[in-house]
């Protein structure tokens, strides 16, 4: 007997660039997409764990049918709260990014039915790992809990700070919206 997921969910990965020329979009690609708890652990087994990736990849888990990306419809008026571990050495990147993937599609970080919740995204950098959590709108007010809920998830300290940030479709020139938790 299967275990269908409440939403279906698509992996995407971003490798490093070996060349100037490719572009975000040569590099982002989608790896598979899944319905059930079974399928997920199949997959989660399969792939490079979070401290296995190269610098410069991403992991990106959105809810099928939305591109990772500022440019997609329900990404658009939308931000991420998002946090950056500077210590790599000392983090249990494996724990954290798994407790964010369960929680997505567990659909555990929402207390209301608003669908705020986009996907969630690893980054691997050269100084620190971002994880960042993507919603549908900037609304403050409906976006705190989620916030709260995320900062659970990645285990940080009440005394330290988890950012939301509009995307402002990628306009890097925006002011852009921000508060935190
Ligand atoms: P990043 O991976 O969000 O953060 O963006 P980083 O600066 O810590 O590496 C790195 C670069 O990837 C951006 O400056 C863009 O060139 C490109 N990029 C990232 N995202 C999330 C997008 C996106 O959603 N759309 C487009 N077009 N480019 C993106």
């Amino acid at each position: 007997a299967y275990h269908p997921l409440n939403s279906k969910w698509t992996l995407w990965y971003t490798k490093p660039p070996t060349n100037r020329n490719e572009s975000w979009n040569d590099l982002l690609k989608p790896v598979i997409t899944f319905s059930t708890v079974e399928e997920f652990w199949g997959i989660y087994n399969a792939i490079p764990s979070a401290n296995e990736l190269p610098i410069k990849s991403d992991y990106h888990l959105f809810k099928e049918g939305i591109r990772p990306e500022w440019e997609d419809v329900v990404n658009s008026k939308g931000g991420k709260w998002a946090y950056q571990f500077k210590e790599k050495s000392k983090v249990d990147i494996n724990d954290l990014w798994m407790r964010s993937v369960l929680a997505l599609i567990g659909e555990t970080i929402e207390e209301n039915e608003e669908n705020e919740v986009n996907g969630v995204v690893l980054n691997v950098r050269k100084v620190f790992y971002r994880i960042g959590l993507w919603t549908k709108s900037c609304d403050k007010k409906s976006l705190e809990p989620i916030g709260k809920k995320f900062k659970t998830i990645l285990k940080i300290r009440d005394d330290d700070q988890v950012e939301f940030t509009s995307h402002d479709d990628g306009d890097t020139t925006a002011s852009k919206k921000s508060f935190h938790v």
